[in-house]
């Protein structure tokens, strides 16, 4: 086998152009891991490194599980590829039904991606072609939210609200609006759970509604808890008011589940935790535990019956990739879901919740820190950024952890934990120890 573990002797001339990376820093001093297994990776030098945030809030059942590495190594043997197009293989079917077991109730069809960023590409498409098909093709206005990530295509970039994500490419997708975030420290910090105040946040969208006639507005596209943004967490009854104004205006309600999915918040689905039920859910990520790349769309039964209409010889949607249902990405997935089911992983943030969240809250005498928040296998802990470096304190925290034996994720001065769900509680501790520490190094 042709695996290199050696480290190069030098990337700073790479042709690597690295994504959403600091290439020339981390060039001159670079960060590598060459395997892992279970919660761990190791870097090429043989060091051992607890996994703070699950790869990118993806590998949810640890890392090269054997059944998934197994059904995906069969699988490459066998049908490597077959096109989507007009043609399928049995994988493709048996996955979308045994995904649509999880589901929320009455999201029984769906559309498979290659990330999350094509799976909101692809609810927004079929959000207006929706509203089209049942003749109101009016409904043209998509309305995302600050602080929002749907990934890094065009319309997911418009709905998003990461000003830095959004400034450097011009006027994006017209007809675009957003709510409010939801995150206000000053009423909510160090919350445990959802805060308390800001349901009527989600009134946003009322004033939207006024401001554009509802009949123009398609679709709106949150995630249940905002991750990439620093972990904001929904105010009790921001969604539920969210979900009622949707419904009294016939918008759309898109939950973008890319993270939150796959049992991050003790059930399949976030949606399923909170109790509130979208039309469209986005995802991605853990569902093939980042094996092998892979998005969806999932949608009321009724989206999908308004396209089954026209003639039987007509394509009813003039949408897909060349790797939708890709039969490694299913082989993959059916596996997870296997291991998910075995585990009991998808509800196991339930059990470890109360655990974490102590743990999480127990570091609130280090220096610094302006807030602590969880929900599920989650927790942010948001430092103050130092005068005129916003970011450098956060940079400086994720270095020292990864020295002391951690990879933790930081968005500007917000440290974002999600470990595979896998974790044991011992684990938990070491892993809140190094940050511990490395949050007092970047003091
Ligand atoms: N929507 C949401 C809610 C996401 O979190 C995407 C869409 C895009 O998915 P793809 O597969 O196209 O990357 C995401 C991705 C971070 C981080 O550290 C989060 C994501 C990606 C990279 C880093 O917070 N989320």
């Amino acid at each position: 086998m042709n695996v290199r573990t050696e480290l190069p002797v030098s990337l700073e001339d790479s042709a690597f152009f690295m994504p959403f990376s600091m290439n020339r820093q981390f060039k001159r001093s670079p960060r590598l891991v060459s395997r892992a297994e279970g919660i761990h990776y190791f870097t090429p030098e043989g060091r051992k490194l607890i996994d703070g945030t699950s790869g990118l809030w993806c590998v949810n059942a640890g890392h090269c599980r054997k059944k998934i590495v197994e059904a995906v190594q069969k699988q490459v043997a066998t049908l490597e590829f077959a096109p989507p197009f007009q043609l399928g293989h049995p994988l493709a079917f048996e996955f979308a039904d045994r995904l649509v077991e999880l589901t929320p109730k009455g999201l029984t069809r769906v559309f498979f991606t290659n990330s999350g960023s094509e799976a909101v590409e692809t609810a927004l498409k079929l959000a207006l072609a929706y509203h089209r098909a049942r003749g109101e093709g009016h409904r043209t206005r998509l309305i995302g939210r600050e602080r929002g990530y749907h990934g890094v295509n065009f319309g997911g970039t418009a709905v998003g609200g990461i000003v830095g994500n959004r400034k450097i490419f011009g006027a994006l997708v017209a007809g675009v609006d957003h709510l409010r975030h939801t995150h206000d420290p000053a009423k909510n910090a160090f919350s445990r759970g959802q805060p308390k105040h800001g349901a009527e946040l989600a009134d946003d969208l009322e004033r939207l509604c006024a401001l554009h006639d509802p009949s123009t507005i398609a679709a709106v596209i949150v995630e249940p808890v905002a991750c990439s943004a620093g972990v904001l967490v929904p105010p009790l009854g921001y969604l539920e008011r969210l979900r009622a104004i949707c419904d009294k205006h016939g918008i759309l309600l898109i939950f973008d589940e890319v993270i939150t999915a796959w049992g991050r918040l003790g059930k399949p689905f976030a949606s399923q935790h909170f109790g509130v039920t979208p039309d469209l859910i986005t995802t991605a990520k853990g569902i093939t535990n980042a094996t092998v790349p892979m998005g969806a769309v999932f949608m009321k039964d009724e989206l999908y019956r308004a396209f089954m209409t026209g003639p039987e010889t007509a394509i009813e949607m003039p949408h897909g990739y060349t790797y939708s249902a890709h039969p490694l990405a299913c082989a993959a997935g059916l596996a997870t879901l296997e291991v998910y089911a075995e585990e009991g992983l998808l509800t196991r943030a339930a059990e470890l919740w109360p655990y974490w969240e102590e743990q999480a809250h127990a570091l609130r005498d280090l220096p610094n820190l302006v807030d602590i928040r969880n929900i599920g296998l989650i927790a942010a802990f948001e430092l103050a950024p130092r005068p005129g470096a916003p970011g450098a304190r956060g940079l400086e925290a994720h270095i020292k952890a990864f020295e002391r034996g951690a990879y933790i994720r930081v968005a500007g001065d917000i440290i974002a934990l999600a470990p595979p769900l896998i974790i044991e509680k011992p684990d938990i501790d070491r892993l809140f120890g190094i940050v511990r520490e490395a949050v007092r190094a970047a003091a």
